[in-house]
């Protein structure tokens, strides 16, 4: 058994080194952490602020897709998109039951995205201006989500690590989705492609700053890194993005519009990769901190969806105690 954090007088938990380093030990041997186990406070926060987090991405990403449902060029892909959306919305629903074990309410996380105190991924504040961009979004986002969604199938809290399993068999199919859309479209007349490539001129930068700041100038990528929350470095994985999405633009006919983008041999230890451009890191924090295209119009939208499902909430309550009563009236 671990000894756990202490209460101290003024009510802060004061966790002893013994703790830490058999909390570590465990870590470090791959256990899986539990709801119930012993946890430092700073894992748990870190924990709820990711998790947290990576649902409100979830439900926010649902909108920009959202927004072609009704103007989906055939039955088919429009069935498709439905369910896509649809599958974003379980995502959060099943990260927010992870991040609830960790003592946090669903009421709680929402209202922090609501006040604009809880992020989400920066991506979903661009604009889905044309059907292909909906291709775009399956193919580079999905596909970012994907590249750094596979290592948190290892995350070393049980329950975050077995929602993500399911999670990403979803994403990859979503992404299948994405690139054969952008597949035909630039297969097909000469405006379809040049809207697949000015797809592409919108989302790749963003796509690429879904990955978060360098490393040098993230905040928490160490300290996740060696509770084994995060497995990859925000740079080790955009770069695993790049060198795997250049040869499927390639494929498409489309140019990835950063002039310097150029094969490295020595990249990757020798085994090669694509050497890029810098991000516009003004833009990402811009974004970040609530000034992109889209951010108000989204936060709007959440707002009224939650208002608007109030009488479902209430109604879901009512039901549940009425069941309950009667359970208790028969025993
Ligand atoms: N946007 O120290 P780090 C999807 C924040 S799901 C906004 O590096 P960390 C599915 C960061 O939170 C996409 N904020 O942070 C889908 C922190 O702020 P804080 C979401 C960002 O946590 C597809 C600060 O900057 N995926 O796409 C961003 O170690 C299609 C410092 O950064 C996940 O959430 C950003 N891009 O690493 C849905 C995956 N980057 O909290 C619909 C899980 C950084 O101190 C359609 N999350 N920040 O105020 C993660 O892997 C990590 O949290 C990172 C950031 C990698 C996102």
């Amino acid at each position: 058994m671990y000894s756990q954090g202490l209460i101290g007088a003024d009510g802060r938990t004061e966790e002893s080194e013994a703790f830490l380093e058999a909390f570590q030990k465990r870590i470090d041997a791959e256990e899986k952490i539990e709801p119930k186990d012993a946890m430092p406070e700073g894992y748990r926060r870190t924990l709820i602020r990711q998790i947290g987090q990576h649902a409100h991405s979830e439900i926010v990403g649902m909108l920009p897709e959202g927004n072609w449902i009704t103007r989906a060029p055939s039955l088919k892909r429009k069935a498709a998109l439905l369910a896509k959306v649809q599958d974003e919305g379980g995502h959060g629903l099943y990260l927010y039951a992870a991040a609830e074990t960790l003592g946090v309410s669903r009421e709680q996380m929402t209202e922090e995205l609501h006040s604009g105190k809880a992020k989400y991924s920066s991506i979903f504040n661009y604009p889905t201006l044309s059907w292909a961009d909906i291709g775009a979004i399956g193919w580079l986002v999905d596909g970012a989500a994907i590249m750094n969604q596979i290592p948190l199938c290892r995350c070393s809290f049980g329950p975050y690590a077995r929602a993500m399993i399911r999670i990403c068999k979803e994403e990859s199919f979503h992404q299948r989705q994405g690139y054969e859309i952008m597949l035909t479209l630039c297969r097909g007349t000469p405006e379809q492609k040049e809207m697949a490539q000015d797809a592409l001129n919108r989302f790749w930068w963003p796509a690429l700053m879904m990955f978060g700041p360098h490393d040098k100038d993230s905040a928490h990528s160490e300290q996740s890194m060696k509770w084994k929350i995060k497995r990859f470095s925000n740079d080790q994985l955009r770069q695993k993005f790049i060198d795997a999405t250049v040869p499927q633009a390639e494929y498409l006919g489309l140019t990835v519009p950063d002039p310097d983008l150029r094969w490295d041999p020595e990249l990757n230890d020798g085994k090669g990769g694509y050497r890029h451009g810098e991000i516009d890191w003004d833009e990402f924090w811009r974004v970040v901190k609530g000034d992109g295209v889209m951010n108000r119009d989204r936060i709007a939208a959440r707002r009224k969806a939650w208002e608007e499902g109030a009488w479902v909430r209430e109604a879901a309550l009512a039901h549940a105690a009425k069941r309950e009563g009667r359970r208790a009236a028969a025993e």
